[in-house]
């Protein structure tokens, strides 16, 4: 009977601790599905929140919901990414101590959109000043900025991350939002050149040549018809239903005079990326190595180089005889990739710079030297696979393979060494570790770059073939390595010969070995490097002056750069507490309200949420050293107020007896206490709160007494 469905029939559970204890798969699935059909795309596993995409819009992000969220415990409201901001916001300011948001999934799963929500929620909610409601607008503005910039049309995504971000929001001991700091990861630069089937450039391109204003794109000397210049219209889809590119341009220049940016700056933004569009048009005449284009030769003025100088770097090496220089012509595709370098260079350049300035124009310049506690939001692209995959897939990848990892280690890994070294009974969780990807790729002298990075050694003898030769002598006998040489009869028949595939935590990927040497060593001629230094312009100069500039030492390579930020983005983590929003991708067709009952159920595999689960619902949600504890919560108790003379954890356990916790709900470890569930913390914070309010006097009573 229909009228007799329970709410909690009807909307399922919203956090899945609760659901019983051996929940299957299959009753964790119906669960998000119940709630997603309600439009309930939040459901949390304890302090995780678990989103679904509903690709729709939704009222739940209206200021008057993030007033309802504002302050309140955790559980006592239904699950919602403010919530979670809440939260973190909450113990940061009650912790002094850093935090960060890890929002993870695959692409198209939301995370973007996540990490908008809680940005807004702070730059928002948060305590204002006057003052500092300039830095706040600044924070919220860089986003559209850098999306407009680094944000794509995929095939998995109208709105696809194509760099990695992260963001530290700056709070002051107030619980201000005072300032902001970005650093990015790898931009995908290949596409400036080269965009599959279905796929779009930069949303940029698309925005300044269909909305740009008749004065500015007369200065840069370009029409207002995509179908005009060849970078923005081979992937055939410049229009896109989803996406209103003469609005967004509008947010964008109003968001960057916000930031900063005088007309000039974006003159020369829109300039370089006008590069983009121009040189492509010249394909023919570069291929002939013949003069450059009436339009070309515009923007290289405005770029501020000398015009004859760079055509000759553009169509000729120069080479060192004995007593002289002399020009040799490039062929055709040496011309061609002379090109597409400087097109990437400049855009990706220009990229950096613009996240420099951002920075400068969130940089809390009121309080700069005063005590700050950090927020940090990581939104980085999604795991993808493609019909065909290449070298921005596998960083991409592997980029994912590293964040899974961490997740692994600071959940279910040291969750249960914890309770192991705390003497805690348990139960252990069997849960895939993804460390043997993560060391397939990035193993010193066997990993995958490791064996890239050689190869991109051996100019004019390696190619991509040897190169994949070389990972099959290397990694012949690799579980999650396999090539058409290496593989089984019925393997082989899926699988080309200039290819490899690797098994990730998220499935099987193919990627296809063409281009890896080239996109890995990412080399701009010398030549032409040079003449953007010496340009007229302070910030084409500024973009080109960088430590290689001496040309003597190597460059180095793309993938082991991205590799050391990796390394470099997981120490920045690994230093603060962690917070974590899973997000699934409900369906391939990015329709409002389909739940694809197979792809949730892979991504909740391949996430690891269920061993997750068993973890939670087995362990502890809190624990505290027994020290700190009695320290903030003595007051609760006569026997332990003003001073307890004993051992810590003796003392902690008179107090908890004291205020009525039952034998199930904490365990009392070597050096902590252990608590099972947020409410029974939850329940002690607020007699805390209630005692805090007469605790002066009773400090002053104390004193009297002395
Ligand atoms: V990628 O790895 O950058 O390719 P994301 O970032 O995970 O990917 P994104 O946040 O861009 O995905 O979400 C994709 C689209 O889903 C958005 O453009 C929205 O149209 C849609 N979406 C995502 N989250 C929500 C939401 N909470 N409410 C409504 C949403 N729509
Ligand atoms: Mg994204």
């Amino acid at each position: 009977m229909e009228g007799a469905l329970t709410a909690r029939d009807r909307v399922g559970i919203q956090d899945f601790v609760l659901l019983d204890a051996h929940t299957s798969e299959t009753a964790f699935l119906d669960n998000l599905k119940k709630r997603f059909s309600e439009n309930l795309i939040y459901t949390y596993i304890g302090t995780l929140l678990v989103s679904v995409n509903p690709y729709k819009e939704l009222d739940i992000y209206s200021k008057k919901q993030m007033d309802i969220y504002m302050g309140v415990n955790f559980f006592e409201l239904p699950p919602h990414i403010f919530a979670l901001a809440d939260n973190a916001y909450h113990t940061m300011l009650a912790e002094a101590n850093n935090h960060f948001i890890l929002i993870s999934g695959e692409s198209g799963a939301g995370k973007t959109e996540a990490s908008k929500k809680i940005l807004q929620y702070y730059a928002v909610s948060c305590p204002s000043t006057t003052l500092l409601d300039n830095v706040r607008d600044r924070m919220l503005l860089s986003n559209p900025v850098l999306e407009a910039f680094g944000n794509s049309k995929t095939l998995k995504n109208d709105n696809s991350s194509r760099f990695g971000k992260y963001m530290d929001i700056q709070f002051d001991i107030q619980g201000d939002a005072v300032g902001g700091h970005i650093l990015g990861y790898l931009l995908e630069k290949s596409r400036v050149v080269h965009q599959n089937h279905g796929e779009r450039n930069f949303h940029i391109f698309y925005q300044l040549v269909k909305g740009g204003e008749e004065d500015l794109l007369h200065q840069l000397g370009l029409e207002s018809n995509c179908q005009h210049y060849s970078y923005l219209v081979q992937g055939e889809c410049a229009n896109v239903a989803s996406i209103n590119d003469k609005n967004d341009w509008k947010t964008v220049r109003n968001a960057l005079s916000v930031i900063d940016f005088d007309e000039r700056d974006i003159q020369v933004s829109c300039c370089h990326t006008a590069c983009g569009n121009s040189f492509c048009d010249d394909i023919h005449s570069i291929a002939y190595c013949a003069i450059l284009c009436p339009t070309t030769l515009y923007i290289i003025f405005l770029l501020g180089v000398n015009v004859q100088v760079l055509q000759e770097g553009l169509t000729s090496r120069k080479i060192e005889a004995k007593t002289d220089e002399v020009l040799s012509p490039f062929t055709v595709d040496h011309a061609i990739y002379a090109r597409d370098a400087l097109a990437k260079a400049i855009y990706g350049r220009t990229f950096t710079w613009l996240v420099n300035k951002i920075n400068d124009s969130m940089e809390n310049k009121v309080s700069r030297y005063s005590k700050k506690t950090v927020i940090g939001l990581l939104d980085i692209y999604g795991f993808e696979v493609f019909y065909v995959n290449s070298f921005e897939q596998f960083c991409i990848n592997y980029c994912n393979e590293k964040l899974q990892q961490l997740f692994i280690q600071l959940t279910l890994k040291s969750e249960q060494e914890e309770y192991e070294a705390e003497n805690i009974g348990w139960e252990p969780v069997q849960f895939f570790n993804n460390k043997i990807i993560c060391d397939l790729v990035e193993e010193k002298h066997r990993g995958i770059i490791s064996v890239l990075d050689e190869e991109c050694l051996r100019p004019g003898e390696a190619t991509d073939l040897t190169f994949l030769e070389r990972l099959e002598e290397k990694l012949d006998s690799h579980p999650h390595f396999v090539t058409h040489k290496l593989a089984d009869k019925k393997t082989r028949k899926t699988l080309e010969r200039g290819n490899f595939r690797l098994l990730h935590y998220a499935g099987e990927v193919t990627y296809c070995v063409v281009g890896f040497l080239s996109k890995n060593n990412d080399l701009l001629y010398r030549n032409i490097k040079d003449v953007m230094r010496q340009s007229k312009n302070t910030i084409v100069r500024e973009c080109f002056a960088s430590k290689e500039s001496d040309g003597r030492r190597r460059p180095e390579t793309v993938a082991s750069q991205f590799k050391s930020s990796l390394l470099g983005l997981t120490d920045i983590l690994m230093s603060k507490e962690p917070w974590y929003v899973r997000c699934l991708k409900s369906n391939e067709s990015q329709q409002p309200g389909q739940f694809d009952d197979v792809l949730v159920r892979h991504q909740v595999k391949y996430l690891g949420l269920m061993e997750h689960l068993r973890v939670r619902r087995a362990g502890f949600a809190y624990r505290c050293r027994y020290d700190v504890f009695l320290q903030r919560y003595k007051p609760l108790c006569p026997a332990t107020w003003p001073y307890w003379r004993g051992v810590a954890a003796e003392g902690v356990e008179v107090l908890v007896q004291h205020l009525g916790y039952l034998p199930d709900e904490y365990k009392m470890g070597r050096t902590k206490i252990f608590i099972r569930h947020p409410r029974t913390l939850f329940a002690t914070e607020d007699a805390f709160e209630v005692c805090k309010h007469d605790l002066a006097s009773r400090i002053q009573a104390q004193y009297k007494a002395y």
